[in-house]
């Protein structure tokens, strides 16, 4: 792996995945969203690992997909290259991901912090979608997670115009979870991140399933979907674990079986 660094066992539980290219800003060249595919694959099968956190560095989560390599592609290379597929590689993790983004999460890095369950800013994090600037559009997910996440009137703007948006910003618009101050947003996702590995992991799994399951299907079809889930946890050892913890006013000590 040249440009992603991951530890498995960051925190127990809690494997930490960085982007580090960082004099381009993490610009996500293909090679480094191909290592980042093969990553969150391998921690999505580590048993050991129930949350995983993407990150970058305090300047920047990542500035965006690499203009410098994508500027003399054409159409078919576009086609022949299909990043789709390890964009969705990385979209089918069943693991919660947090990004915890410091700096510049623009176009495919603004898409990619989308793309996680999460996300926890610093104060000098920056989003936004600028493609439009270099004569393009948002092609990972901006027009659609970003207009589910903020809003048609707002993300129109974002996308329209280019203009990023802080994290005051991306906190009121319900983009993000919250904002740290610079020194403290690895150590707060970190925080986040264990309070969710604590959880029994099938139900987070599920949960994590049934809350996306929103964004692709009518009421009725979600609720369902969510009602299965719900019956299925209960074949689980957790859930008599966690029930009986309850009655028993103890902490529960789930297995994920
Ligand atoms: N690509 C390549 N290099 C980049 C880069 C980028 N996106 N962003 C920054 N860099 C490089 C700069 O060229 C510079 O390199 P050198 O000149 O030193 O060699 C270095 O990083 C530092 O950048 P600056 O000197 O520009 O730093 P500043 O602090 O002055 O400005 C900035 C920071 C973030 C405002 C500026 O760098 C900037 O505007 N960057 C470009 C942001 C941008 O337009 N991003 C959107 C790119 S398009 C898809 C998946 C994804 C996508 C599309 C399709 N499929 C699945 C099909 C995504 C598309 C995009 O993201």
């Amino acid at each position: 792996m040249e440009f992603i660094i991951s530890e498995p066992n960051y925190k127990p539980k809690v494997a930490l995945v960085r982007l580090n290219r960082p004099k381009e800003l993490n610009a996500l060249n293909l090679q480094l969203m191909g290592e980042l595919r093969d990553t969150m694959a391998e921690l999505d099968n580590n048993p050991e690992v129930r949350v995983i956190i993407i990150t970058g560095n305090e300047k920047a989560f990542a500035a965006g997909a690499d203009i410098k390599q994508m500027s003399s592609k054409t159409a078919i290379d576009m086609l022949q290259i299909d990043q789709f597929s390890t964009w969705d590689g990385i979209r089918k993790t069943k693991k919660p991901i947090i990004a915890a983004v410091s700096g510049f999460a623009l176009g495919g890095g603004c898409e990619l912090a989308m793309l996680c369950d999460m996300i926890v800013a610093s104060e000098t994090a920056k989003f936004g979608q600028p493609e439009i600037k270099i004569g393009v559009m948002p092609g990972a997910g901006g027009t659609q997670r970003l207009t589910r996440a903020i809003g048609k009137a707002r993300a129109m703007e974002m996308v329209l115009t280019g203009k990023f948006i802080s994290a005051e910003e991306a906190l009121q618009s319900g983009l993000i979870n919250k904002i740290v101050p610079v020194e403290l947003y690895l150590n707060e996702t970190v925080k986040l991140a264990q309070d969710i590995a604590e959880m029994s992991p099938i139900a987070v799994q599920l949960a994590k399933e049934s809350v996306n399951k929103a964004f692709d299907s009518s009421l009725q079809e979600g609720l369902f979907f969510e009602r299965k889930n719900f019956y299925m946890l209960f074949a689980s050892e957790d859930q008599k674990e966690g029930m009986a913890a309850f009655v028993e006013k103890r902490k529960p000590e789930f297995k994920g079986k």
